[in-house]
């Protein structure tokens, strides 16, 4: 215990150590090819040409996800997901709330971690993108076709959703694992208990090919430990899904020293095609639950919200042969599979060394039952039977690793502020660059894959410090940019990013760009109160609820003028984009709305709620440069007193 505690100040002080000295790394990197002018020209993408890259980083704390290109570095969009975006209106237009609904009612934000794009045998295919919600358990579908996020669903049985949401080979699951382990299902108890009566649900949701929907195929309850990342296997490893766990010690309190006491935490290995078989054969069992699953339309241009009532669960020790444990050093944090599926690595943040696991090994210490006892019924395999090798690399606090396609790995070390470049098989150190500073993840484009593009890496930083001009005390976070082509990796570049980006993907722009889609049809525009035609634009009257069905093109809104409205009236305004153009949307503001501006791409229908509680003649506008004459794009509409019988008209144009 004392060793531990004192291992984990020392590990401490490093980092502080190195954040505070760090303030003149910025003029040293000369050597690591940060000032070379050549390095320039392997940024520079010219004025109208194009990224080579999409790269995809998680927003942490903003709960969205941020697009960038490399090797630029230029941001192209922050595409909302579990938080509103006054921006677009996501999750303030009456189209978008659903999408934010959960069993704890309307949560508009979250803290979003690990987004990973679709797989077809094993490579990038540039469908969908998905994300977690961390704080309040939820996995987001992406569309890489509009950019727009189609699909929430949250996840039951689950508190920060943290191992989550890594894809298999063929995106037949995403796949979401609890960091803390909770009572299943909840219940009013001691803390103290939670030894050995907390569980800790590892979800695999099923990905429908054809639309991409989700849906919770089983949750297996294992032992109360903290999951937290994963990475699925691949090739030879296909069909197995691997966890870093932590907190082996079961602890409730001050984890950071009474979670550090094991020598060895463990790899949890999960067999899901054997408990896939297992469920498809009747096994499990069915829980009642409560959880949220959200989905947009694109032709409606609307999301609906359904609660889903139950959940299918099993107990792993109940399939033989379906989950194991591999014993790992020392609260390991990323959990990677190399390309060919053979070497399952855990970066144990506490430990100096990397642990490198072999399936072959792993699969025949099964076989051969080389176990070395169990943790609540599952068997734990012996260590040395299992282990491939280990990376000595005089680094401090493995993160994460990912993999080139020349047979080299990369991972980063938190505390001592570097990437290592390794060889798999021969474990040994080929080259190591300094991060500023202190470096999570990192990212190869297609670095969970089978087939890496192995050109770039990414290092998150998390601390910038001296890296840009100072913003206050508030500073967005660095990454940067290596060129991985040579033997050694050259730092290239630095550019910030936006909210806390945990973990990132990205993918060659040629599997998307050209499927991007530039506009939604008017003809394919299903919302009921599109106005596909200026002349059917109009309103009406229920009670205190008024629907005005308005559309807009350059450069003005129909109607314009609008009279009848009472204060204490309920205006929704449905606004119809009618340009087929791309790139020409139009917004809409309205003075004293307790919502948000909304933005309507071409051929879309949004709505927006505004409660008018003055009398007078309020004006509205477009919030989108459109044309030469967006400032005449306009209208006004007339407020009456509660109890004024005036009727309801309007106009554009005096028609
Ligand atoms: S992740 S660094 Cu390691 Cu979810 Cu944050
Ligand atoms: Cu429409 Cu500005």
């Amino acid at each position: 215990m004392k060793t531990t505690f004192k291992l984990i100040m020392l590990l401490l002080s490093a980092t502080f150590l190195l954040s505070s000295c760090g303030n003149n790394n910025g003029k040293s990197s000369g050597s690591d090819g940060a000032l070379r002018s050549s390095n320039a020209e392997k940024v520079y993408v010219a004025p109208g040409e194009h990224d080579e890259f999409y790269a995809f980083m998680s927003g942490g704390y903003s709960g969205n996800l941020t697009v960038y290109g490399l090797p630029s570095g230029r941001m192209f969009k922050e595409i909302p997901v579990f938080s509103q975006f006054p921006t677009s209106g996501y999750g303030y237009s009456e189209e978008t709330v659903p999408m934010l609904n959960t069993s704890f009612g309307f949560v508009p934000w979250d803290d979003s971690h690990h987004p990973d794009i679709s797989q077809t045998n094993g490579e990038l295919d540039g469908r969908w993108i998905f994300i977690n919600g961390n704080n309040t358990p939820r996995i987001a579908r992406i569309s890489l076709k509009t950019f727009e996020t189609e699909e929430i669903i949250e996840v039951p049985n689950s508190a920060g959703n943290h191992s989550s949401s890594f894809v298999t080979e063929n995106t037949e699951y995403v796949v979401a694992g609890t960091r803390f382990s909770i009572p299943v299902p909840q219940k009013d108890m001691p803390i103290s208990e939670y030894k050995g009566n907390f569980k800790g649900a590892l979800s695999f949701i099923k990905v429908d090919q054809e639309t991409g929907r989700m849906a919770i195929k089983f949750q297996v309850l294992m032992p109360g430990f903290n999951y937290d990342l994963s990475h699925p296997g691949r090739n030879k490893s296909h069909g197995w899904f691997f966890f870093t766990t932590y907190n082996t010690e079961e602890a409730n309190s001050l984890l950071e020293v009474n979670a550090s006491q094991n020598d060895k935490d463990f790899i949890a290995a999960i067999n899901w095609k054997k408990i896939e078989e297992y469920v498809n054969n009747g096994g499990g069992k069915i829980m009642p639950t409560n959880y949220a699953h959200n989905v947009y339309d694109e032709h409606s241009h609307s999301a609906t919200s359904t609660m889903i009532k139950e959940v299918l669960t099993v107990d792993p020790t109940e399939i033989p042969g379906a989950v194991y444990l591999l014993p790992t050093p020392k609260s390991p944090h990323g959990c990677d599979v190399d390309p060919s599926g053979e070497y399952i690595i855990g970066n144990g943040k506490l430990s100096a060394d990397l642990t490198i696991h072999s399936f072959t090994k792993m699969l025949d210490a099964i076989e051969n039952k080389k176990f070395d006892g169990d943790a609540y019924g599952i068997p734990i395999l012996n260590f040395e039977d299992i282990l491939a090798g280990t990376v000595k690399s005089g680094g401090l606090g493995p993160l994460h690793t990912e993999f080139d396609d020349k047979g080299n790995a990369y991972t980063t070390f938190f505390i001592s502020s570097e990437v290592v470049k390794w060889k798999v098989g021969t474990w040994e150190v080929i080259d190591r660059k300094p991060t500023y500073y202190s470096v999570g993840h990192l990212m190869i484009p297609g670095g969970n894959s089978r087939k890496p593009f192995g050109k770039y890496v990414v290092a998150m930083n998390k601390i910038t410090k001296d890296r840009y001009l100072p913003t206050g005390p508030e500073l967005e976070h660095s990454a940067q940019l290596y060129d991985i082509t040579g033997d050694k990796m050259e730092l290239i570049y630095d550019f910030p990013t936006h909210g806390e980006p945990h973990y990132a993907a990205a993918i060659p722009a040629d599997l998307i760009k050209d499927n991007s889609q530039k506009i939604y049809r008017l003809d394919e525009n299903k919302h009921p109160y599109a106005v596909t035609n200026q002349s059917d634009a109009k309103v009406t009257r229920n009670g205190n609820e008024v629907h005005i069905s308005m559309s807009m093109i350059r450069s003005h809104f129909t109607p314009d003028n609008i009279e009848g409205i009472k204060v204490g009236d309920k205006v929704y305004f449905h606004i119809t984009n009618l340009e087929q153009d791309f790139d020409v949307p139009h917004g809409f503001a309205m003075i004293g709305a307790n919502t948000s501006e909304i933005l309507v791409m071409p051929g879309q229908t949004k709505t927006i709620l505004w409660e008018p509680k003055q009398v007078g003649v309020w004006p509205f506008y477009c919030t989108d440069f459109c044309s030469a004459l967006h400032q005449e794009m306009q209208g006004y509409i007339r407020v009456s007193p509660k109890e004024s019988n005036i009727d309801l008209s309007w106009s554009l144009d005096g028609e």
